[in-house]
């Protein structure tokens, strides 16, 4: 265990990164997928099952909490790992991009947002000082920037001034935090897809100083072809001896891409979300568990999956209990959800340290050409 938050980078392949970043609650390999556990919880999963899947870290909102049950609540009770009885790193999202596309009756202004709760409607405010101090109340291990993210397509001068206002309260955001060398602070990129303005961002960031660097502002409309664009020269415009993060992807093949590219770290609610739906993701493809073609289907989802739902139980189970709306359902399909998405990371990192990260993506990307299975 260190005292300090620290980004020791292992090996390269290509633009590809392993490494492990170090916090006073543990290790966090890179790169690393994060659960998304929105409101102290990632949905229908024990915390020791999510630590069962592989995950080193997970993603916490500071939306959500500040409404229900309130940061203040949460840290009179000792705190957000306390309260959901997660004890390894936990990030937090600083909430601006929450309140966009949640919130009812948004007011912005250079000081911050007003808005009204999604749940209640009863008045809040979030800006940079109350961001950082409901993330400080919440006990986040990394605490992002309070930005502004834009939805795309935008025009460019709409993009150049959400960026420089977001730049502005990065500082901001940076002077709040004060000096806390066990916690982290993350910068956050924007500039749309304009690689001049990701440019000015990535350079005012760099100036300002930050335990790390997210590229913001992207899977917000643009397309996986407009995405890879901008992360062909995103990444490489932040610091090299810092975690890059990713957020809110994505998709297996989003995450291969964007790793491929120089990213460390991501979070999404994609394999959690899905897996209440009964869309699963496997490496020969997706299943729709619903679908009637499983209903007297013995095998398992995945017959390589070491997991709960692939070990012990059957498609047509599967299919059962889907259909009939049982808990165990979504149980059973997010933990096999999550499991694979480790498993992806994990077989990336172990690719990249050995330099073998161009085979380990032609077998994926040959895996998955099955399309439905
Ligand atoms: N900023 C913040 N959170 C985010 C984003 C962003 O740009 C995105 C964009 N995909 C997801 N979550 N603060
Ligand atoms: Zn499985």
């Amino acid at each position: 265990m260190t005292d300090r938050f620290s980004f020791n980078l292992k090996h390269t392949d290509g633009r590809a990164r392993t490494g492990v970043i170090s916090t006073t609650r543990g290790e966090i390999r890179t790169p690393a997928f994060m659960p998304v556990g929105t409101a102290a919880t990632v949905k229908a999963m024990m915390p020791e099952s999510v630590a069962a899947t592989g995950a080193d870290i997970l993603l916490g909102n500071t939306y959500h909490l500040m409404l229900r049950p309130t940061a203040e609540r949460i840290a009179n009770l000792g705190g957000l790992h306390k309260f959901m009885n997660w004890d390894k790193p936990i990030l937090t999202d600083s909430g601006g991009f929450q309140v966009m596309s949640l919130s009812d009756l948004r007011k912005m202004s250079e000081k911050g947002v007003q808005f009204q709760s999604h749940i209640d409607g009863s008045k809040h405010f979030l800006s940079p000082e109350r961001s950082m101090e409901i993330q400080k109340l919440l006990g986040s291990d990394i605490v992002m920037c309070f930005d502004e993210c834009p939805a795309l397509p935008a025009d460019r001068t709409r993009l150049n001034e959400s960026m420089q206002m977001s730049m502005r309260w990065a500082a901001r955001s940076k002077d709040a935090f004060g000096d806390r060398p066990s916690h982290a602070l993350f910068g956050i990129q924007q500039g749309g897809l304009e690689q001049d303005l990701r440019e000015e961002s990535a350079n005012a960031l760099t100036e300002i100083g930050f335990d790390g660097y997210a590229v913001g502002g992207l899977a917000v409309g643009e397309g996986q072809e407009a995405m890879f664009g901008c992360l062909d020269f995103a990444p490489e415009q932040l610091p090299t001896d810092k975690p890059r993060y990713l957020m809110g992807v994505g998709k297996p093949d989003d995450i291969v891409g964007a790793v491929k590219r120089g990213i460390d770290m991501m979070d999404c609610v994609l394999p959690s979300r899905s897996g209440r739906t009964g869309q699963v993701f496997t490496r020969n493809g997706v299943v729709n568990i619903k679908n009637a073609r499983h209903a007297d289907d013995p095998r398992p989802l995945d017959e390589k999956c070491t997991c709960p739902a692939c070990s012990k139980y059957s498609r047509a189970y599967l299919h059962h209990v889907f259909r009939s709306q049982e808990m165990i359902s979504g149980m059973l399909l997010t933990w096999h959800n999550l499991h694979y998405f480790q498993e992806i990371m994990q077989g990336m990192r172990d690719a990249i340290a050995a330099g073998t990260f161009a085979a380990w993506e032609a077998d994926f990307h040959a895996g998955r050409a099955n399309g439905d299975i």
